[in-house]
């Protein structure tokens, strides 16, 4: 794994505290049914034990259906299911540091707020980057103010590595996001909160590869 591509459509993210009520397995099987080519597993959790289970029963869904698996923020639990990389925050290791341990053939993804971190994070060796929060966000606590679309039109002018646009994005905005040129959306609440997580999904992902800017 390398040559890395960040896939187009929804990028899906698990989150234990939204999907409370579902069997892991079966919701992360109707994301990546839905066409999610790439899926992070984030879980505050600290029991490392339920940790690994999960990754690993995500690690087995995303060779089933050819997508990409990422590990939030654990180098351990992302080694130990193999998983293709692993995307961290701004306070994380070094992506040097990371890559010592790794290796050089796993994806390596970074949360970045604002386009010098986004250039940072491309000079040092990221794969892609997060950018976030487009608009305000309940799902993670310490995500701070919503940064503007103008940000993302900057982003797409000068990375060249991928990114992924986060943070507030639903159904009712996705255009706007789209409209900047992002092609990878990350949306966690309207996914794993709506009545029906496959359909949904499936709507979202085909919206967005199939956008076409007028
Ligand atoms: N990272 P929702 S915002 C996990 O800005 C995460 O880096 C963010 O959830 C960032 O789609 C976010 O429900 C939560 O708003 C996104």
């Amino acid at each position: 794994m390398k040559n890395f591509v960040l896939p187009e459509g929804v990028y899906a993210i698990t989150d234990s505290e939204l999907s409370k009520g579902y069997d892991f397995k079966e919701y992360c099987e109707e994301l990546l049914k839905g066409g999610a080519k790439i899926i992070q597993y984030r879980e505050k959790s600290r029991d490392m034990k339920k940790l690994l289970n999960e990754a690993r029963i995500l690690r087995e869904l995303t060779l089933k259906y050819r997508a990409i698996f990422i590990v939030n923020d654990h180098l351990d639990i992302a080694i130990l299911s193999d998983a293709d990389g692993i995307h961290v925050g701004q306070d994380d290791l070094p992506i040097r540091e990371i890559k010592r341990i790794l290796g050089d053939d796993k994806i390596i993804g970074i949360s970045t707020h604002n386009l010098e971190e986004a250039k940072l994070a491309e000079s040092n060796g990221a794969d892609y980057i997060g950018v976030g929060p487009i608009f305000e966000t309940s799902t993670k606590k310490d995500a701070g103010n919503a940064l503007t679309l103008k940000l993302l039109e900057e982003i797409n002018e000068n990375i060249s590595i991928g990114y992924t646009a986060i943070g507030g994005i639903k159904e009712s905005n996705l255009e706007e996001v789209l409209s900047t040129g992002a092609r990878s959306v990350c949306l966690i609440s309207e996914l794993i909160l709506s009545k029906n997580i496959y359909e949904t999904t499936k709507r979202i992902h085909n919206k967005i590869l199939n956008y076409k800017k007028e």
